[in-house]
């Protein structure tokens, strides 16, 4: 055990305070044990940690495996106590003695050398206790000890105590995953299980905790700051105005005492180069309710902007703010990292001046970067795995790189399961990744009685604040599909206050950041914000031909994936998306090789699409019907897998379900940018989900290990700034291609159009298709460049099964060149006549890079894959290879725990001609 003041960790973490006179125990340094009436021993602890990952430390119990998310549930039915060391180096004369927990999960009781100091409730709040005099009367070395109550337990007590807030049944039991009444706590909601996702439901002190001692009258503690950066006069809800000059507002929440006429001052410098930006003294301090607040104005002083991922740099500054007394003794200073950027949610009516530009009528619904509207490209991020304190950076940093190389510049902060800790934001800073981030309520309806919204606001205030300084931050959201889902079961307005309370607490916490109450939502009517309601919703005030909001897409009949006008047609995409099967690489991480086929019981029980909606574990009824889903697309569209052996047909089935899913988000993500040219004006896509939480059928794209699915390549291929896209309309057989492009400047080129057959023969005369087409492409627009009846093309009588369109679009803009290559058939692919293009794969030291040609015949979705034991990326997978041609691709290595090459003997490659043969 070591006691420090928090001066000597200053070094190595600029954002932890620095402050004279005061200790600070880091609890994470002393010893713990963990104990419950559950086990019959005692085990070692951890903080931060949870109950499932120190006894799975002290090899109680395996890991992510099989059945454990059933089998595990005696540990989450049981009340747990984490119990420290006797703490010896403790100060007893300090002037006051605090705990401070930056979280706990969930409903905790704490006691302090056998006192009890208090109990929490919310997972999402930081906990301070005073314990100065407990100490003081301590006759003994203290002995903390935290007993972690059973969350399922406690909510089904709640929901049975007659003075709770009932639900018509219908409504809340439809949002049963597994676990009941997860309404009734403020925990992780997927805690309790999802549809993507296990229901472990962990306990423990999941976040840092210390004990703060302050030794003197001066001295204090920093608990949580708000930093907040705007364009003088900004206001939330409205454009702000890119020629004034930044504000900094600068409040910082503490603990102890500081003068009435403390002063602060700021030094600002750039985080790169150090360059100082500007220093001095802020202005109109204030001290209220634990908090000093001033500000300053960076007037004449230009800083250099932040920009999302492939719209500029990310540049970064320092902001190092110091608190002190008027005789100039400093009492405390902190360093944050920020950034200058304006981001917007623009969700006002559209003007007379839009309408004259093509715009339908309605309302915006789009994002503004300082001041210029751009088209986010992304993805919903979910909790990355169910027990957040093994999350390391490292995890994170090769997830959020995959997303850059992906092409996305926004991920959207699904509300269901957790606020992200400060880490994930710094990355999503460095690497330009909007985070469009969500109070955490989901597919339910809570409570609104006072100790529950009292709960709400103290979580919404302290997150608000806490995150405000990331440029990364994009917007707040009070919650996932509360006004699609909730709202019209229970024709209610703004359940949990979505308005009346959050909205007034996120303005006045930060400045620079709007707010909806809802993921999915029609906008606003208006907003006044001296009303007690000050944002009046939409809801269903809608007239038809105008588009006001953001959509969400579920369709599982997969016999209209391809159709386009079953798609939505709306502002933005905020949620799309189709489930498919993990590789087997990942399935042999969490099965037994017995288990290992498709709908073996345990690949079943692991898939949560649909539910089951309750505690049973035997009936696979609403599991089939996931999997189902996966059988039919499969089988509808694509050619079936037929190998005699079982790993290698079971490795080809979840092959071909991520095939399906990864074509059928191209063809919505290219609707979607198309919509940016068209009346819609639809300016985003995110579709659902990024990453997985375990190994398990799911909506990913990216895999819990960090393999890329089929998804993520063909993701990123269409999020490129500029594409080519055929649209075929089942219905009427015409053809069109377009180009879109979401660069800021217009763009010109060509798109090479070739029609050939299967061998790679091309068709005499083109088939009447001109084979180059030059273009035009406005700023964040889309241009028709073909459109042809399928009837009018000159095919000589050649059956469709063997023919393909291939397109190549290159625009050249003075700093660089864009390309796309896409493609056509009028068959679906299981109709198709493939020819074994007899792929050949080299691999060169020299270069580092694997070559892939297709010898003969067309190679459709040319599929390179790696060995398990590795993590990494190809820079591109899951392309079209005409005969002839051969591609030469990187790899890019995240993680290769040995060190060593072996890895490259086991790469493979393959194509749809595979699949079925
Ligand atoms: C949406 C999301 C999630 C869910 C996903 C897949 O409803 O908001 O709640 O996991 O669809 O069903």
């Amino acid at each position: 055990m070591r006691l420090q003041t928090v001066l000597s960790v200053l070094s190595t973490d600029p954002s932890l305070p620095t402050i004279q006179g005061q200790h600070v125990l880091d609890l994470s340094e002393i010893g713990w044990t963990v104990s419950s009436t559950a086990l019959n021993r005692i085990v070692p602890g951890h903080l931060p940690s949870q109950v499932h990952l120190d006894l799975y430390a002290a090899g109680v119990i395996g890991r992510y495996y099989g059945l454990n998310d059933f089998n595990l549930r005696w540990i989450a039915d049981a009340n747990w106590t984490y119990t420290s060391e006797p703490l010896r180096d403790l100060q007893k004369d300090a002037k006051s003695s605090w705990l401070v927990f930056n979280g706990l999960d969930t409903f905790a009781t704490v006691d302090f050398c056998g006192q009890t100091v208090g109990t929490a409730d919310n997972q999402f709040r930081q906990w301070i206790f005073d314990v100065s005099q407990i100490l003081e009367d301590c006759r003994s070395d203290p002995v903390l000890s935290i007993n972690f109550g059973s969350a399922p337990n406690i909510v089904n007590a709640i929901a049975n105590d007659p003075s709770s807030e009932v639900w018509p049944a219908r409504i809340q039991e439809a949002q049963v995953f597994e676990y009941p009444n997860r309404w009734f706590m403020r925990k992780e909601q997927s805690d309790f299980g999802w549809d993507w996702g296990p229901a472990f439901a962990p306990a423990g002190p999941w976040q840092p905790a210390y004990i703060v001692q302050l030794e003197n009258e001066q001295a204090i503690y920093i608990t949580n700051t708000d930093l907040d950066t705007y364009r003088k006069g900004q206001i939330n809800h409205l454009p702000p105005d890119q020629s004034q000059p930044w504000v900094v507002n600068a409040s910082i929440d503490f603990i102890g005492e500081v003068p009435s006429d403390a002063l602060m001052s700021v030094l600002v410098s750039d985080a790169k180069t150090g360059e100082i930006l500007i220093t001095g003294d802020m202005f109109d301090v204030t001290i209220s309710d634990g908090s000093i607040t001033g500000h300053t104005v960076i007037g004449a002083h230009v800083p250099k902007l932040w920009w999302p991922n492939g719209l500029g740099d990310q540049n970064l500054y320092n902001f190092a703010i110091s608190i002190s007394t008027k005789e100039s003794q400093t009492l405390a200073s902190i360093t944050k990292r920020t950034g200058f950027r304006t981001i917007f949610l623009n969700r006002l009516n559209i003007t007379e001046d839009q309408i004259a530009l093509g715009i339908a009528p309605g309302a915006n619904w789009h994002f503004e970067v300082n001041g210029h509207e751009f088209y986010a490209k992304g993805s919903n991020i979910i909790p990355p795995d169910t027990f957040w304190p093994r999350v390391t950076e490292t995890k994170m940093r090769r997830l959020l790189k995959a997303v850059v190389a992906g092409n996305q510049n926004m991920l959207r902060v699904w509300a269901s399961g957790a606020y992200l800790p400060d880490f994930i934001y710094d990355i999503a800073d460095e690497e330009g990744i909007f985070l469009w981030s969500e109070f955490q309520f989901g597919d339910a309806l809570y409570p609104v009685d006072k100790a529950f919204l009292e709960n709400v606001a103290a979580e919404v205030t302290y997150n608000v604040r806490r995150v405000n300084h990331h440029p990364s931050l994009a917007l707040w959201a009070g919650g996932n599909e509360i006004e699609s889902l909730m709202l019209p079961a229970v024709k209610a307005a703004d359940p949990t206050a979505f308005v009346s309370l959050i909205l007034p607490l996120v303005y006045e916490n930060t400045r620079s950041i709007s707010y909806m109450p809802s993921s999915t939502n029609n906008g606003y009517l208006g907003v006044n914000l001296s009303s007690p309601v000050p944002m009046a919703e939409r809801y269903w005030n809608i007239t038809p031909g105008k588009y006001y909001g953001d959509t969400d897409h579920y369709n599982y009949d997969s016999s209209v994936a391809f159709d386009t006008s079953s798609y939505p047609v709306g502002r933005f995409a905020n949620e799309f998306g189709y489930h498919s099967m993990p590789s087997v690489q990942t399935w042999q991480q969490a099965l037994d090789p017995q288990d290992l086929y498709f709908n073996s019981s345990v690949v079943m029980l692991r898939n949560h699409h649909y539910p089951m909606g309750g505690l049973s574990t035997d009936n696979l009824s609403k599991s089939a019907l996931g999997m189902g889903e996966m059988t039919r697309s499969v089988e509808r569209y694509y050619p079936l897998p037929r190998h005699s052996d079982r790993i290698a047909n079971f490795s080809a089935w979840c092959h071909a379900t991520q095939i399906f899913q990864a074509d059928f988000y191209k063809s919505q993500i290219q609707f979607y940018r198309r919509g940016s040219g068209m009346p819609e004006r639809q300016l985003g896509a995110l579709y659902w989900q990024l990453e997985d939480i375990w190994q398990a059928p799911s909506w990913a794209g990216i895999e819990y290990d960090g393999r890329w699915k089929t998804l993520h390549y063909v993701a990123k291929d269409i999020y490129r700034p500029i594409i080519v896209s055929p649209f075929w309309n089942h219905n009427t057989s015409v053809l069109e291609i377009y180009a879109t492009s979401d660069l800021w400047k217009p763009a010109a080129g060509t798109v090479r159009m070739t029609w050939l057959d299967m061998a790679g023969k091309p068709l005499p005369g083109n088939a009447g298709t001109p084979s180059v087409v030059d273009f035009q492409v406005g700023a964040i627009n889309t241009t028709r460049i073909y459109s042809t009846h399928f009837a009018d093309l000159s095919l000589s009588n050649l059956t469709n099964s063997i023919l393909i369109l291939s397109l190549t679009a290159t625009a050249e803009r003075t700093e660089s060149t864009f390309s796309h290559e896409n493609y056509f058939t009028p068959s679906f692919p299981k109709d198709l006549a493939l020819r074994d293009p007899h792929l050949e794969l080299s691999y060169s030291k020299d270069t580092g890079k694997f070559t892939v040609k297709a010898t003969s015949g067309v190679s459709l979705y040319t599929w390179i894959d790696y060995p398990a034991g590795i993590i990494g990326y190809f820079e591109e997978n899951s392309f079209v290879l005409l005969p002839g041609e051969s591609r030469e691709v990187g790899f890019v290595m995240q993680e290769n725990p040995s060190g060593e090459d072996s890895w490259i003997k086991g790469v493979t490659v393959q194509s749809l001609w595979d699949q079925g043969n």
